[in-house]
């Protein structure tokens, strides 16, 4: 069914402690915990707890899960104290996408370039 979790997903065994991450906030929806390769001073995942692939097919599906992803990726940046930051949700491979579980990448701590490469 839509949105269980998946076996095969990395971050759905994160969601359920089967794999460790340093998680710096979590709703009953979402968890947010630090990238392991972290590409700024804050690289934080958003996610959320339910297995959709992407972000625009969790918001297609449940537009207030959604909703709380950005909500929480604004809160991970109060709490970081990044003024200035990036939210990132890379869609397909073609785009850098590697973990099918839709995720965003909250960036900040330094100044960011634009466009993006
Ligand atoms: P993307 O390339 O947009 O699908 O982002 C996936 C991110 O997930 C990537 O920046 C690295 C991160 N990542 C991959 N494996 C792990 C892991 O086991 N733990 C954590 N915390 N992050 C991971």
């Amino acid at each position: 069914m839509a949105g269980e979790a998946q076996s095969d997903c990395l971050f759905c065994k994160i969601v359920a402690g089967e794999v460790p991450a340093t998680v710096v906030r979590e709703t009953e929806t979402t968890v947010a915990f630090r990238d392991i390769n972290p590409q700024a001073p804050t690289h934080v995942l958003v996610i959320p707890k339910a297995h959709y692939p992407d972000a625009a097919s969790l918001a297609a599906a449940e537009p207030k899960i959604a909703a709380d992803v950005l909500r929480e990726a604004g809160e991970v940046a109060a709490d970081e104290k990044s003024e200035s930051y990036r939210i990132v949700f890379n869609t397909g491979s073609g785009a850098g996408q590697t973990v099918f579980h839709a995720h965003a990448h909250v960036l900040g701590g330094r100044g960011l370039q634009w466009p993006p490469g």
